[in-house]
């Protein structure tokens, strides 16, 4: 199969998958294609408790792209241990499953992890430490080389799968951050998350989202992506999941070549739920074009 591609706990048919919290637990995604046609899934950031998210409006469009603010609206980990992701294993048996928890303190972090981890059908948990949208959460661990160490340290001693750190792009040396995470014993990275940003509605002269500010997505952040994925696979061999304004199968080629060993899909889902297997069924003709044999080839490129 010229479109696998293997890395720590996944060993992907092909390497497109929809990034966390643009399909959910995947269940509305089910209903406009086969989800086995994906490489894997990646569910909606989990919390300990149940949240209701931020105060509505909590998506725009903007003409830099999407913005959203859904201040980690989820339904709890207790309820996707016990029946999201249940679902997912009954109707789609052979799918690869990404968890991803998002803690306010390190100990609500391994907590999730531990929990997470006794879902049969997990097969990598990425660590959230990147949501811009929450107080007190995300940013406030993601930032800080030490707290990024020391909470993928314990993490990892918690899990028995291979654990991701979810990098964000709202810092200045994404590098930091990154072998901060390596030494705490991360089995890869996925960036970026989201960028910080404002929409201004001028009929009511406030911001469009209810929570002031959200995470900027599509392809306005992909040049920021792989630079950042291009800066850390300069110095560290870690397996990086490559996300930020891929809609193509052009885009998944060059996030691949700056250093990605798989990427995520995520903006994209918003403007067509089929993005994903799109995606996929145009890579074959697409590398053909570029002369590319298999994915495994152009795999953190050189240059
Ligand atoms: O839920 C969100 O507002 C959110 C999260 Br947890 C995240 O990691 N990234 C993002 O853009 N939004």
């Amino acid at each position: 199969n010229r479109l696998a591609v293997k890395l720590p706990g996944l060993e992907l048919k092909n390497p497109v998958m929809p990034a966390s919290g643009t399909c959910w637990y995947g269940q509305e995604f089910a209903q406009n294609f086969d989800l086995n046609v994906l490489g894997s899934l990646v569910i909606k950031s989990t919390t300990i408790q149940p949240r209701d998210g931020n105060p509505k409006p909590r998506t725009t469009e903007t003409t830099g792209g999407w913005l959203n603010s859904n201040g980690l609206q989820n339904v709890g980990v207790d309820q996707v241990v016990g029946a999201k992701l249940p679902w997912l294993a009954t109707n789609f048996p052979q799918l690869p499953v990404i968890g991803s928890a998002a803690g306010f303190s390190i100990e609500e972090y391994v907590t999730i992890v531990q929990k997470l981890n006794h879902a049969p059908n997990i097969n990598a948990i990425e660590l959230n430490v990147s949501c811009p949208n929450v107080a007190h959460g995300g940013l406030a661990f993601g930032t800080d080389p030490q707290t990024v160490e020391e909470l993928t340290k314990q993490c990892v001693a918690a899990s028995q799968v291979p654990l991701y750190v979810k990098l964000t792009p709202n810092i200045t040396d994404i590098v930091e951050i990154a072998l901060a995470a390596q030494r705490g014993g991360a089995a890869g990275l996925t960036m970026i998350n989201t960028l910080t940003g404002l929409s201004i509605d001028l009929n009511t002269r406030k911001p469009a989202l209810g929570n002031g500010t959200g995470g900027l997505s599509g392809p306005a952040i992909k040049p920021m992506a792989l630079a950042m994925i291009h800066k850390v696979r300069q110095v560290s061999e870690l397996p990086i999941i490559g996300v930020g304004g891929i809609s193509s199968a052009e885009d998944v080629l060059e996030m691949m070549m700056a250093g990605a060993n798989a990427v995520q899909v995520g903006a994209a889902n918003y403007h067509d739920p089929l993005s994903c297997p799109k995606i996929i069924a145009q890579l074959p003709t697409v590398m053909d074009f570029y002369g590319i044999d298999n994915l495994a080839q152009i795999q953190g490129a050189q240059f």
